[in-house]
């Protein structure tokens, strides 16, 4: 038994179905307050989570109380996105009791399946970054890290994608609109946040001090959603903030009639964790995102602060000893003024005493090198909103300017410049990124070739001045959700031919490297992923209506809508092959079924465009007889957690086609190449990494690399060149700008053709086409050759153990957070 996780045979006995029968009814009787002859399928859910929940919050305290006992270190990971998607399947397959509810659910005349179906996703993020936070908290649970999420508990998640002839339309999502039986509130943690003002320097005992006279008062409300860890490990908590109007009521103006404008300012207050940005990646700049990455910066520091002075009261020796925080992305960096006003303003610490602990506490995360994602605040409205802040961001950038960059360059005003966190310019603005890479001890990339990118092209002047604070921890997938839960027939086959340990110790399914030449383990494997197709072929039947061939391969491409994830070079493609049906009916490829989910940012034009052109082509091709069945388009709506759980398990082709440079690491990628597909893809982020892991024998890499990008950025690119020169190429481009798949609606595509020749095309996707075109005709090839096939999907299921989150946690734990972890007493 390792120190870290408890074998299956430490573990207290599971109850039995018996026992879990009686709990459930119990539940339904006492808490739902209805009878089985009566109780509706959410009635079930609501029971069976009420039922669970006995053994998660037992699990709860028990930890809770082992980390006070042993005064534990612990990292708080603050982002403004959390992607849980459903919790009752997760938390039961991390309880191991699976299997015993659906036996108890079954003799109750139930089905476990339908069941997990009522949960709405917890929606709480964007895509990547958010289900990374997601990811990690599994693997800090299991591992017995001690560990806080802290976020923003969000009236509406990410919004529900429709399409209305072809078009997203938005929704609100509204995943609490029944309540939410995984949460519990905790009054007494409340918190009261402050914006807006002035302040003012008061002189006392010939000391000048600074003292904030805020404008707003706000509570931020904790909700706190058990995180269960694999194996009766430790149980975690995410805390989430909500915003409210604070107590702190003014009756005289009430009672002078103010009781419209006390509802305005409830509103208001409310505001602020009413919606979650669904900008992926792209900065808004609107005051009410400023004032929520405070509200949730603040919330969590101010519940740090007190957690360590109920231990510790007014010594601050220990803070560092004791507290780690991680800044997923810039989102959260206030918080490094927020510790040096709590310091300095409340608890009356000097300058440099504040700073030493301050920035030995943070470290920080960057997801993207995107410029539009790389988060910088006009000045003024940032003075607005956090007077004082701003004043102690001067003051920082002061000390660093002239102590730190002086004594590396003196004299040298453009380095200070290009480091400086205030930009100069017309508009003066606060650059995040700086803040946090020199609050912050530590700042890592997500994949290799992005870390690498991070030190040359983005902190280059940073590298130089601190050479050991950039490092790399590639990011990572539980197994847990992304295997054992979502493909349970998969992990069935591998529990018989691997160690049984192996959702915690991925690389064990190294082992099945040995029967990757196996017919019968071949035949197995293949047989699951036909199996896996079927269900997903009446998915997409009940969502769309289309028909589609279990016996095709099943080609995926499942992330955000983003020019750079290059969904329309997929599209391209897809034009090409039908073209090639239409000249030539006996055109000789393996049928092929191209499935997307993704939601576009509902403002940006383009990924909209996108989507509806993936509909429109969808629908002519598959009503289309001569194509023979060999091909078919579908783009799933509402594109989520739970819907890439039964994506996923069925894909044959993983579509991983950014351009080089472009995708930081991304987290898809591992996960269909966990569950067996063959990745076809760029040599960009993750994906060199999967390559390198699964052989290139096992996956196809086209297109330019990151150096050949640059170089033909610097030559200029001229996408007319490879228009001109590739007479398919132009044709299918031509063809977005007819009426052909939008009858009667001339140029309802062409914005598509438009940012791809006189655009610019700046994401490269004509100087990709035939290489990706060339790449393709290898799947096809591969695919017939049923052993080839068979061969290197399970290649790339065993070799997928370095992308286990466990993996990445581990690399922050021994290079960043040093944690130790603490079992919890009484497991
Ligand atoms: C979102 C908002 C702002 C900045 C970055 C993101 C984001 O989601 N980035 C994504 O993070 C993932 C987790 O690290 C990576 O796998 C993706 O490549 C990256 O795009």
């Amino acid at each position: 038994m390792t120190t870290q996780t408890r074998s299956a045979s430490s573990r207290k006995a599971p109850a039995t179905s018996k026992a879990l029968q009686q709990k459930i009814l119990h539940h339904l009787h006492t808490t739902q307050g209805t009878y089985p002859e009566k109780a509706s399928a959410l009635a079930w859910w609501e029971a069976t989570a009420a039922a669970i929940n006995e053994f998660v919050m037992a699990g709860l305290t028990d930890t809770q109380k082992t980390h006070s006992r042993y005064d534990t270190r612990a990292v708080n990971y603050l982002s403004m996105e959390f992607l849980m998607g459903r919790l009752l399947s997760n938390n039961l397959h991390n309880l191991h009791l699976f299997e015993t509810t659906d036996k108890a659910l079954a003799a109750l005349g139930q089905n476990l399946t339908d069941i997990l179906e009522q949960e709405p996703d917890m929606a709480l993020g964007n895509g990547g970054l958010g289900r990374l936070a997601a990811c990690f908290l599994d693997s800090l649970a299991t591992l017995n890290y001690p560990a806080v999420g802290y976020g923003i508990h969000y009236e509406h998640g990410l919004f529900e994608q429709h399409f209305r002839n072809g078009r997203q339309i938005e929704r609100p999502d509204d995943w609490r609109e029944y309540g939410n039986p995984w949460e519990v509130c905790r009054p007494e943690s409340v918190q009261q946040i402050k914006l807006y003002g002035y302040v003012e320097t008061v002189y006392e005992d010939g000391r000048a001090r600074k003292v904030w006279h805020p404008g707003r008062n706000i509570k931020a409300v904790p909700w706190d959603i058990p995180v269960v860890g694999y194996n009766g490990a430790n149980v975690n908590i995410l805390r989430l903030w909500e915003s409210r109007a604070t107590d702190f009521f003014d009756w005289d103006v009430f009672n002078a009639g103010g009781y419209v404008d006390a509802q305005i300012e409830q509103a208001e207050a409310e505001a602020i964790s009413k919606v979650l940005y669904p900008n992926d990646e792209t900065e808004a700049g609107k005051e009410l995102r400023l004032i929520q990455q405070y509200f949730f910066s603040a919330a969590s520091l101010a519940d740090i602060v007190r957690r360590y002075q109920r231990a510790h009261g007014d010594d601050w020796t220990q803070f560092p000893k004791l507290v780690a925080i991680q800044l997923n992305d810039t989102h959260p960096a206030v918080a490094i003024p927020e510790l040096m006003r709590i310091l300095i303003d409340d608890k009356d610490m000097d300058w440099n005493h504040a700073w030493q602990l301050c920035h030995q506490v943070f470290s920080y995360t960057n997801h993207t090198l995107l410029p539009e994602a790389l988060e910088k605040w006009d000045l003024h409205l940032f003075e607005k909103v956090l007077p004082r802040h701003l004043e102690l961001i001067y003051e920082i950038n002061h000390h660093f300017l002239t102590e730190e960059v002086e004594q590396k360059w003196p004299g040298d005003d453009g380095v200070k410049s290009r480091l400086s966190i205030i930009e100069e310019g017309a508009r003066r603005m606060v650059r995040m990124g700086h803040l946090s890479v020199i609050g912050s001890h530590r700042v890592n990339g997500v994949a290799e070739v992005h870390s690498e990118l991070v030190k040359s092209d983005l902190f280059p002047d940073f590298h130089a001045l601190w050479p050991h604070k950039l490092t790399n921890v590639t990011n990572g997938i539980t197994p847990r959700r992304w295997l054992k839960a979502c493909n349970p027939r998969l992990a069935e086959l591998i529990d018989r031919h691997a160690s049984k340990d192996w959702p915690v110790r991925l690389d064990k399914l190294q082992k099945l490297t040995d029967l990757a030449d196996d017919a019968r383990f071949q035949n197995a494997f293949m047989k699951i992923k036909h199996e896996n197709k079927e269900e997903l072929a009446d998915v997409i039947k009940a969502l769309t209506g289309i028909e589609v061939d279990p016996g095709a391969i099943f080609d995926i491409q499942i992330k955000r809508l983003h020019e750079y994830k290059r969904q329309h070079l997929n599209l391209l493609h897809i034009l090409a092959l039908y073209r090639r049906l239409l000249e030539n009916p006996d055109h000789d490829m393996v049928p092929r079924v191209f499935i997307f989910g993704a939601k576009a940012a509902p403002g940006y034009r383009l990924a909209k465009d996108i989507i509806f052109a993936i509909n429109k082509v969808a629908d002519r091709i598959n009503n289309d007889e001569r194509v023979g069945g060999k091909l078919k388009v579908v783009m799933l709506p509402n594109y989520r957690v739970s819907l890439a759980e039964k994506m996923i398990p069925a894909a044959d082709v993983s579509e991983q086609i950014s351009t080089a440079g472009k995708e930081a690491s991304g987290t898809g990628n591992m996960k269909l190449a966990l569950n067996g597909a063959l990745t076809i893809g760029t040599l960009d982020g993750a994906n060199i990494e999967i390559a390198e892991e699964a052989g290139e024998d096992n996956v196809f890499i086209f297109g330019l690399t990151v150096d050949e990008v640059k170089a033909l950025n610097s030559r200029g690119y001229n996408p007319y060149d490879y228009y001109l020169n590739d007479a398919e190429l132009k044709a299918v481009v031509d063809w977005l700008d007819t009426d052909y798949f939008t009858p009667g609606q001339p140029g309802a595509l062409s914005s598509i053709k438009h940012s791809l020749l006189d655009g610019g095309d700046p994401f490269l996707v004509l100087a990709d086409f035939r290489s990706y075109a060339e790449a393709q005709l290898k799947v096809d090839a591969r695919y017939r050759d049923r052993k080839a096939w068979a061969r290197s999907a399970i290649i790339n299921t065993a070799t997928m153990g370095k992308f286990n989150s466990d993996r990445s946690i581990q690399d922050y734990v021994d290079r960043i957070w040093k944690l130790k972890p603490y079992p919890r007493d009484n497991a």
